[in-house]
Formats: structure tokens, C-alpha cells, sequence
């Protein structure tokens, strides 16, 4: 059965004349083969912590050494995880030539970018792990590409990495600051609940959409929960494009397979490079 639909996959990824345009839309799934948790499900919890709960504002202003410790150590384990077979297959993809290709990334571990995918093809929609801002109102200092581990020697979790170890709690002056203003309080450069998406990166999203329309959305390791990420599904299934998804559970907001439509149901580091092979 998987495999006369990959056969009708590869017939149609191979057609330049049915398939030149491929937008994928990535979750947290993709980097579950690297090693890193989920969101939803029963790997959404740091120590007794719902992540979903700390990836708030509400959560970072009443907490912040609380949330900055989740992110530190979000931070070290992206850092000490490689990126597999699935980032590798659509790192191959963003260069092949002939094909307008995008990803809308929801993740934010970086591992598509070290896993070689062409950075134009890429948009990270809930920022980066390793991007910090300044929560200053008055200043605007960003800072991208800031790999360092611990980031302070308070967030030094390689101290407390067990679960039964308790954490210290942490004052304010012992959290990064600014050194711009040198006033603010930094926080990670991700988008938490309520907040408004990178500008640029919808724009990009948008026109890529309405210049080339979409003739395939790979969905990849994502629950489809979260808006506006999820709705570029509808938006393409819409245009009349056809939808691969690629998820270890069957996707039910999907009818199952017809002539629009795949399901690859497995870990999509295995999933992924054979279909697109
Ligand atoms: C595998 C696998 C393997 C596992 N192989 N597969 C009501 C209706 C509509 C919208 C809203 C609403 N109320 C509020 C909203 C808006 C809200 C929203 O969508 N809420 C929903 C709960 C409904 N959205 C927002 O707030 C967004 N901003 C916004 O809308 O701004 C405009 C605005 C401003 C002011 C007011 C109102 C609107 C911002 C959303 C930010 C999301 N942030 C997070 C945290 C990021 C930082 C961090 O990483 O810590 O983003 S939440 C979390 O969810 C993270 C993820 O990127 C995101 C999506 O999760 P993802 O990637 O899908 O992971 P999971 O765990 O959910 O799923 C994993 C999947 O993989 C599963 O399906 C598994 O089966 C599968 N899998 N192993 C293949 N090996
Ligand atoms: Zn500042």
C-alpha cells in the first residue's frame, strides 16, 4: 500500500509540468529523530512543566528565571543535537534547481539551517532558539546567531540536569541584560501565544504563494494547531494544490488518500528521504 502511493508520489514530484512549486510546512515532528521533544503529547513536559505553559509572556514576566531556564536549556540541547535524514532530504530539495521551493519552519532549533538547507528557502515563523531582543521599550537591540552555552553561568543547567535536582530559583540581575541599554532584560528571540509573527516572514510566505501558487504542501511533523501557521495548508489546498503529510500519527483532519492527497504515516526522518528521493 505505501508503496504504489509513493509510486503516485514520485510520478507527480518528478513531473515538471504538475509539480514545479513545493511549499513544506515543518513542526516540531521533524526534529523528534534528532532527539528534541514535541510540544503535544507526552514529550511536551520539562520537568513538571506543560511547555505549552512557559512558552507565554504571561509566563516569562511573572517567571522570567523560571523560563529563562527552559530556554537555556532548550538551548543546550539543540546545540548537542545533529540534525537527521529528514532535515537532510529537504536541505537536498532547497537545492535542486528548477523547483521554487519554501519552507514555513515553527521550529526554532536551527537544525534545518545546519542540516544544510539553502537559507533562502527557509523561514523561521517562531523565530530562534539563538536569537536574543531586548525587552527595553525604548531600545531595539536584536542579536541573531548567539550559540553560546551556558549563555550566563547562572544558566549553567549542566549543574541541575537532573529532574530530581531542584532548581534554584533566580533573581532578576542574575538573567542576561542588555548590553546595548545596558537596563533591559533580554529574553529568547521566539514567539510566544498572542504574539505577532515576523513581518518579513509572512510577506515572504504570502508572495511566494501568489507568485508561483502552490502545486504540493509537504506537512511535516506538526500537530496543524497553531495559527497562522496551520492555515497555509487550507490556503494551498484552496488553490487547488495537492498535500503530502508526514506524521508518525494519521492525520484526521485528512480524508485518507485520494488523487490530491498523501499520508506517510512513520518517523519522518525515514518517511521523508525515501519519498523524495
Ligand atoms: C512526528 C514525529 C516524527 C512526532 N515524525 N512526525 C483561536 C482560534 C485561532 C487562533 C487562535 C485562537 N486563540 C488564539 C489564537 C492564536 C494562537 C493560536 O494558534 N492558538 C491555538 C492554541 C488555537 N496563535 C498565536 O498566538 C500566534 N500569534 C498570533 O496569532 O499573532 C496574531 C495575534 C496577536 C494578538 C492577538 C491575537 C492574534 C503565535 C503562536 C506562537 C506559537 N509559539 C510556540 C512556542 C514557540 C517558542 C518555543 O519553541 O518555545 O510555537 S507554541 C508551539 O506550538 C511552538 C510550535 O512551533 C508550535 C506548533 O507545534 P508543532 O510544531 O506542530 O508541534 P506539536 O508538538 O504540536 O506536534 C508535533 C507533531 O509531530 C505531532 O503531530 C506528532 O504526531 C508529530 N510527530 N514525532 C513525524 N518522528
Ligand atoms: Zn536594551
Amino acid at each position: 500500500e505505501m508503496s504504489s502511493s509513493l509510486d503516485r508520489f514520485h510520478r507527480f514530484i518528478t513531473d515538471p509540468t504538475k509539480c514545479k512549486t513545493i511549499l513544506a510546512l515543518v513542526g516540531a515532528g521533524l526534529s523528534a529523530a534528532s532527539g528534541l521533544p514535541t510540544f503535544r503529547g507526552s514529550g511536551g513536559y520539562w520537568r513538571k512543566y506543560n511547555s505549552i505553559d512557559l512558552a507565554t509572556p504571561d509566563a516569562f514576566y511573572s517567571n522570567p528565571g523560571l523560563v529563562w531556564q527552559f530556554y537555556a536549556h532548550r538551548r543546550h540541547m539543540a546545540l548537542n543535537a545533529e540534525p537527521n535524514d529528514g532535515h537532510n532530504a529537504l536541505a537536498k530539495l532547497s537545492h535542486v534547481k528548477g523547483i521554487n521551493f519554501l519552507t514555513i519552519s515553527q521550529n526554532v532549533d536551527g537544525l534545518s539551517q545546519r542540516g544544510g538547507q539553502d537559507p533562502q528557502t527557509l523561514l523561521e515563523f517562531h523565530g530562534s532558539l539563538f536569537e536574543l531582543q531586548c525587552t527595553e521599550f525604548s531600545c531595539s537591540y536584536v542579536e541573531k546567531n548567539n550559540f553560546e552555552d551556558p549563555l550566563t553561568g547562572s544558566l549553567d543547567l549542566q549543574n541541575f540536569g537532573s529532574k530530581n535536582h531542584p532548581l534554584p530559583s533566580l533573581e532578576i540581575d542574575q538573567l542576561p541584560h542588555c548590553p546595548r541599554c545596558r537596563k533591559g532584560l533580554l529574553r529568547p528571540g521566539v514567539l510566544w501565544f498572542g504574539e505577532s509573527l515576523p513581518l518579513q516572514a509572512v510577506d515572504k510566505a504570502d508572495e511566494f504563494i501568489v507568485r508561483n501558487g502552490v502545486d504540493l504542501i509537504l506537512v511535516i511533523g506538526t500537530s496543524r494547531t497553531i495559527w497562522p501557521a496551520a492555515s497555509y495548508v487550507d490556503i494551498v489546498k484552496n488553490q487547488g494544490g495537492k498535500i503530502a503529510i508526514f506524521n508518525t500519527e494519521r492525520d484526521e483532519l485528512e480524508s485518507s488518500e485520494d488523487c490530491n492527497s498523501w499520508q506517510f504515516i512513520g518517523d519522518c526522518a525515514k518517511t521523508l528521504p525515501l519519498a523524495l528521493a
